[in-house]
């Protein structure tokens, strides 16, 4: 032992007799920044070349098999130096810190035969492309617990542009995986990344709980196919912060599985927490709740949000057969740039499993507050369509100020089976959410928020 870790454990040891630190919190108190391990491999002691063009899959599973004996001493971080790290999927493992330098970019190989098939997610019974099973991730999380992957700003790049040509060209045999998945996870902690070009999904974590993401760019190319960039589903206690998303699809979507699926899966998406993102969608929305929400969806709260460039801003899809919720949605602070349609609720979005679904599950769509939004160009302010016989209600609408596009296209809101309360909204909104009869106290607020606070 060196004199200064000698030190440094004698400090501790004093520290923790004298009750400054209490056991248990020791080792938290040590770790500095957070993800630090007491033991480290690296990359390369596995064999792994950085050249871009040495396949490393085999390096990066036995790296982390490697680090899983020291589960039970802390954990381990795998860390990856600069260089351009080929790899096909690999699975982590719980206490690990994966930690990519600066200059580090871990690459998705463009052959198919490297990302194994896997059975569906049993939420949505089938892939996202095409029935039956689908492709494993690219760095994937399965039953973990304690899991952080960051860097100095390295990169994860899935070479997506393949997997969105042999789409196009129907030569999938399997839908496409995901750049980052974790399920049945815990603990999960993402920061100080860039994720490029996914396959299909940038960020998937799926029947998850405490899940933090922190300064992470999520970039896909504009002519990506369907790309989306983080999508919580059905997870608990997930929180989006400080970060950049741009994708063809949607940025950030809130998902808890499909039709009689997602039903009898019976797992919410709730308690996420969204802040100080911005989003761009060329060809979806930027922010999006379902439609896959079968499994419900509430207890969002999005604020500082920064939206532009945008097919549509912000939009709530279900259907019918969908069965489940979104409900109690709190999003405030929003500014809206350039922006075709800028809130979205679409109760027709008819794409299901399998022609079995059940029209009888009905979803609820209630308790939605949108407040303190600002919007430049906007070509149509909102579409609110319910479903006829089952309305969306409580939906509030709160000091928002829409400028809209000086097109002959434009136009504000249209509105039918809906029915809310609006105040300080320009342009005026449509009828239905004026009822006289309505009151602010139909709006949700968050309970640190009173019910007439959002008026
Ligand atoms: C992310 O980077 C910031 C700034 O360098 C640092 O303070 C923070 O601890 C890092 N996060 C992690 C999880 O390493
Ligand atoms: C990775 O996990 C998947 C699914 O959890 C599993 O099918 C696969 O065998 C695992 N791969 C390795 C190398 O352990
Ligand atoms: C999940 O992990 C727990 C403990 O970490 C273990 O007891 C359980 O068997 C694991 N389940 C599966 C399906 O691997
Ligand atoms: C965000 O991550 C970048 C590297 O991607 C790092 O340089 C920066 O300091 C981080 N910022 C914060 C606030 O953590
Ligand atoms: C689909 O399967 C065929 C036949 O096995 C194979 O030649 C082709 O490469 C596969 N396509 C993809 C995209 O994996
Ligand atoms: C308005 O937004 C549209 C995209 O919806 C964009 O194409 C156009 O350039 C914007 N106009 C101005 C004046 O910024
Ligand atoms: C959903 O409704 C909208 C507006 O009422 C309509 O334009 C669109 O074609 C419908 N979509 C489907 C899939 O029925
Ligand atoms: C809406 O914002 C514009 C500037 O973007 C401002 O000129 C206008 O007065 C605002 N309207 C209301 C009703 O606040
Ligand atoms: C119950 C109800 O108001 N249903 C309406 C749903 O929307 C359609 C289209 O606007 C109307 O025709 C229904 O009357």
């Amino acid at each position: 032992m060196t004199m200064a870790s000698f030190q440094v454990v004698l400090a501790l040891v004093l520290a923790a007799a004298l009750g400054f630190v209490r056991g248990d919190e020791l080792r938290l108190r040590v770790q500095e920044p957070p993800g630090s391990r007491p033991h480290s491999v690296t990359i390369t002691e596995f064999g792994a070349v950085g050249d871009g063009e040495t396949l490393n899959t085999v390096s990066f599973q036995n790296a982390v098999f490697y680090v899983r004996s020291f589960a039970d001493k802390g954990g381990a971080q795998l860390y990856v130096p600069k260089g351009r790290w080929l790899t096909g999927s690999f699975n982590l493992t719980s206490h690990i810190t994966l930690f990519l330098e600066e200059g580090a970019v871990i690459i998705g190989t463009k052959d198919s035969s490297q990302w194994p098939i896997v059975e569906p997610l049993p939420s949505y019974g089938q892939g996202l492309d095409l029935p039956g099973p689908r492709h494993l991730s690219l760095i994937n999380g399965y039953n973990l617990t304690d899991v952080v992957i960051t860097g100095n700003g390295g990169v994860i790049d899935g070479q997506g542009s393949i997997w969105w040509d042999w789409l196009r060209s129907h030569e999938l045999n399997h839908s496409r995986p995901h750049l980052l998945e974790f399920l049945h996870s815990t603990e999960i902690v993402v920061s100080n990344l860039t994720f490029l070009n996914s396959p299909a999904w940038s960020i998937h974590p799926v029947y998850c709980s405490n899940v933090k993401l922190h300064n992470v760019t999520v970039h896909t190319s504009p002519d990506a196919l369907l790309t989306d960039g983080i999508v919580p589903d059905s997870c608990s206690n997930v929180c989006i912060e400080d970060s950049t998303i741009s994708v063809s699809h949607e940025a950030i979507s809130l998902k808890s599985g499909w039709d009689k699926y997602g039903i009898s899966f019976g797992k919410a998406t709730s308690d996420v927490r969204i802040s100080r993102v911005d989003l761009q969608s060329s060809s979806g929305a930027a922010l999006a709740f379902g439609s896959e929400m079968s499994g419900g969806i509430s207890d969002i709260h999005a604020d500082h949000v920064h939206i532009h460039d945008s097919y549509k801003g912000i939009s709530f899809k279900t259907s019918l057969g969908r069965g489940g919720y979104i409900k109690e949605v709190v999003i405030s602070d929003v500014q809206m740039d350039d922006v075709h349609v800028g809130i979205e609720f679409k109760g027709n979005c008819s794409t299901h499993p399998d022609s079995h679904f059940d029209p009888f599950e009905l979803p609820v769509i209630r308790h939605i507050t949108l407040k303190n939004m600002v919007a430049t160009n906007i070509s149509v302010a909102g579409v609110f369509s319910g479903i006829d016989s089952d309305p969306f209600t409580s939906l509030c609408l709160s000091n928002l100020n829409f400028s809209m596009a000086d097109s002959a296209t434009s136009s504000s809101w249209s509105c039918s089976n809906v029915s809310g309360y609006s105040d300080t909204v320009f342009p005026k909104p449509c009828s239905e959410l004026r009822n006289p009869s309505s009151s602010p106290t139909i709006c949700f607020a968050l309970s640190s928020y009173s019910a007439l606070a959002v008026a």
